[in-house]
């Protein structure tokens, strides 16, 4: 006979896991709460972006005579105020803002996190119904509580992060997320209204069949990842080649695959942009934390992501980062082909 699994919700989970934090009284999992809520009312709204031309364009008036906010732009206000009113997050720096955003006084008086966050990545992809994602990297502030949190609370290296995750709005929506104790997967049940766990103890296979890179980039590539994609292309039965080239161009979807089947994503450094294009505070480090945490390897084609010191919000970074003989890899090539300074 066919047992019935235990349903777990996200707010069950997170809670019987606070006891895995020493220090912690509930704040960390208050503030994941609030980021699951977040991600619910962001989610209904992208489920709706097929029906702008209905209720009005993005950016135009819709039916009630209320401007409508382009999904991103919504995305940022949702996670903001969410974050606002939890109390538990001082501080947040988005991809939406240059500065950061402060959070003060009140019930946040006594709050000891910041947050990075990119509340809606591969946004260029919602026109065209592709999945699009939120990406987020928590670490508790360095400055004291009675001061107001400031920019270097956020120049702390990724190995300092306590949480982080990311959401995706796919054709399912799933929230992925780690606090340092391995990574768990919740799938929204839109039946329920609840993120329910479906992904226990997520692990990155050593080694795929996927690589993913816009090769549409190829001539400004280091000499490095152009081998390296010559190597994927090859025929070569012992190591499974060769690999086949999926590019979604929307990072979390792209991520979120090969986490589940194993491959490498690469958005190296090109002629254009010498440091990449991808943002090391909300892109990089929360995924490199993730696939870490699952079994893999997150470099810069030369140096671990999470060793990197930021010295900008907006800092960019090359990425290297998937199943990790794939990392590796590819790492060997950069180091015999291309001299990079990381
Ligand atoms: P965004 O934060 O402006 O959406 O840019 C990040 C996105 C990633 O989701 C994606 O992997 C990458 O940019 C695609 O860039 P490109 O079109 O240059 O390949
Ligand atoms: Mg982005």
């Amino acid at each position: 006979m066919n047992e019935k699994k235990r349903v777990i919700t996200l707010g069950q989970f997170i809670i019987e896991r606070q006891a895995d934090f020493p220090y912690a009284k509930g704040e960390l999992s208050r503030l994941l709460r609030d980021i699951g809520i977040a991600a619910k009312i962001v989610n209904r709204e992208v489920n709706k972006a097929g029906l702008v031309d209905i209720i009005g364009d993005m950016g135009g008036i819709n039916v009630q005579g209320e401007k409508v906010k382009k999904l991103d732009v919504f995305a940022n206000d949702q996670f903001i105020s969410a974050l606002r009113s939890g109390g538990e997050c001082c501080g947040i720096a988005s991809e939406e803002n240059e500065e950061i955003i402060l959070i003060e006084g009140g019930i946040s008086q006594d709050a000891k996190y910041v947050i990075a966050i990119d509340p809606l990545d591969g946004s260029s992809n919602i026109d065209v119904n592709v999945s699009i994602g939120t990406i987020f990297s928590i670490y508790r502030r360095n400055s004291s509580t009675n001061d107001i949190c400031n920019t270097n609370d956020f120049m702390q290296p990724g190995t300092l992060q306590v949480a982080a995750g990311y959401i995706i709005y796919g054709s399912s929506t799933m929230l992925v997320y780690t606090t340092g104790k391995g990574v768990n997967g919740f799938t929204l049940d839109p039946s329920i209204g609840e993120f329910c766990l479906s992904h226990p103890d997520m692990k990155i296979p050593a080694s795929g069949k996927v690589y993913s890179i816009n090769e549409g980039n190829y001539v400004h590539f280091p000499d490095g990842v152009k081998q390296y994609i010559k190597y994927c292309q090859v025929e070569d039965k012992d190591t499974n080649r060769p690999y086949t080239s999926r590019y979604i161009g929307s990072l979390v979807a792209d991520f979120h695959r090969n986490m589940i089947k194993g491959g490498i994503y690469i958005y190296p450094s090109t002629a254009k942009s010498p440091n990449g294009k991808l943002r090391l505070l909300y892109e990089c480090n929360p995924l490199a934390f993730i696939t870490e945490q699952a079994g893999g390897k997150a470099s810069n084609g030369k140096s671990r992501i999470l060793q990197l010191q930021p010295d900008e919000i907006h800092q960019r970074s090359p990425l290297f980062i998937g199943s990790f003989e794939m990392v590796e890899k590819a790492e060997e090539f950069m180091l015999k082909y291309s001299q990079i300074e990381a």
